[in-house]
């Protein structure tokens, strides 16, 4: 198929409810929604850059230019008949992950479109639901924290994260665990820590936590190494993983012992996939984090979650939980054993609802070959 037109609409959504970790608090979702079309058909992708450089150095407006600039000009009036050939379009790229990914799962998108396939089945997934869980902001005292789980827990979710950073830590686990003895339990503290706040993951270590994600510095694996020698419950890396590459890296010299895949930080649907595969050969499991999407992202995670080695829980929750109006149809809806199914038909299986595009949309830039 000869790429014959690229989109970029700039969007924003307002949260349910509003999200803080350990680098803020946000009220609103501000993205990046790009369409590539060929032969009569459409693929969507999703950036997942954020307003501010915070979890990542990318943003928004970063990702706009790199996308602009170079993506989208190396890819424009080409022949595209795999995800690789895209791929290998962008090589010379350096960084800018959730750039590359967006444009590649928007490729992903419109070629199992055009093949009539679901994006799960083109991936090789073959569950027709996958398991997930919601993760829990910080809040500004101990008993809203302790409400938010409960709505969630009511809700049906049976596995719960919460965001830790220093002094919200020992006492707001405990607290939650002396509540829900049973719950599959895990926490994120985006790299609020360093090597001499062991003490605290100690601790830790005592609440039964099915993983403790990105302590240490958003870039380091050699201090996780020292940490995770430490600790009985496994360090899960998030922010230090940007390829296949620091997969390998992080794995042999035993800085975590479960990687949490993110597409737009890995670069798109070929480097998740090829995690994965790596991380089910060295018998490490996987699973799918979250960058609060709209149903477009949430679709590609479903889909990608569907492969065998993400044997845990992803932050992939149900539309509900993000925004009140979503920009794509239909929503993902939590079943009662804390699953999502996987949506049947062509490609990701939700359809962008362009009304609603245009209704949040602070800019669109077309480009034609
Ligand atoms: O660290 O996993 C993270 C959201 C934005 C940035 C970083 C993270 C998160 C989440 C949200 O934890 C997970 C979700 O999308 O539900
Ligand atoms: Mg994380």
């Amino acid at each position: 198929m000869k790429i014959e037109r690229v989109e970029l609409h700039r969007i924003a959504l307002q949260y349910v409810h509003p999200f803080e970790t350990s680098f803020g608090r946000e009220r609103q979702r501000e993205l990046i929604l790009v369409s590539v079309s060929a032969d009569g058909v459409t693929g969507w992708g999703e950036c997942v850059a954020g307003a501010g450089p915070w979890y990542s150095y990318e943003t928004v407006e970063t990702a706009g230019h790199v996308l602009q600039s170079f993506l989208i000009p190396a890819l424009l009036g080409e022949q595209v008949e795999s995800p690789a050939d895209a791929v290998a379009r962008f090589g010379r790229v350096r960084g800018h992950a959730m750039a590359r990914a967006c444009l590649e799962n928007a490729v992903w998108d419109l070629l199992a479109r055009a093949r009539g396939e679901s994006l799960a089945a083109m991936l090789g997934g073959a569950r027709e639901r996958v398991p997930v869980g919601v993760s829990v902001g910080i809040e500004a005292t101990l008993d809203e924290l302790l409400d938010r789980v409960a709505l969630h827990v009511e809700e049906g979710y049976g596995r719960v994260k919460l965001k830790i950073k220093p002094v919200w830590d020992v006492e707001v686990v405990r607290a939650v665990r002396e509540r829900w003895p049973d719950l599959a339990l895990q926490v994120d503290a985006n790299s609020a820590y360093q090597l001499a706040d062991a003490a605290v993951f100690r601790e830790l270590d005592e609440f039964d936590l099915l993983l403790i994600e990105q302590p240490l510095h958003h870039e380091d694996i050699v201090d996780h190494a020292k940490l995770q020698a430490q600790l009985r419950t496994p360090v899960c890396l998030d922010e230090s993983i940007h390829s296949p590459e620091h997969a390998r890296w992080a794995l042999d010299i035993g800085a975590c012992k479960v990687i949490n895949i993110k597409v737009g930080r890995v670069g798109g649907l070929t480097a998740a996939r090829h995690i994965h595969d790596l991380c089910g050969q060295r018998g490490v499991p996987v699973w799918c984090g979250g960058m609060m999407e709209t149903n477009v992202g949430r679709a590609v995670n479903v889909a990608l979650a569907t492969l065998p080695n993400f044997t845990m829980p992803g932050d992939i929750s149900a539309s509900a939980r993000y925004f009140d109006e979503d920009i794509a149809a239909p929503d993902f809806v939590l079943s009662p054993d804390s699953t999502l199914d996987v949506p049947g038909g062509a490609g990701h299986g939700v359809r962008v609802e362009l009304e609603r595009v245009a209704a949040v949309r602070s800019a669109l830039r077309v480009f034609l070959a």
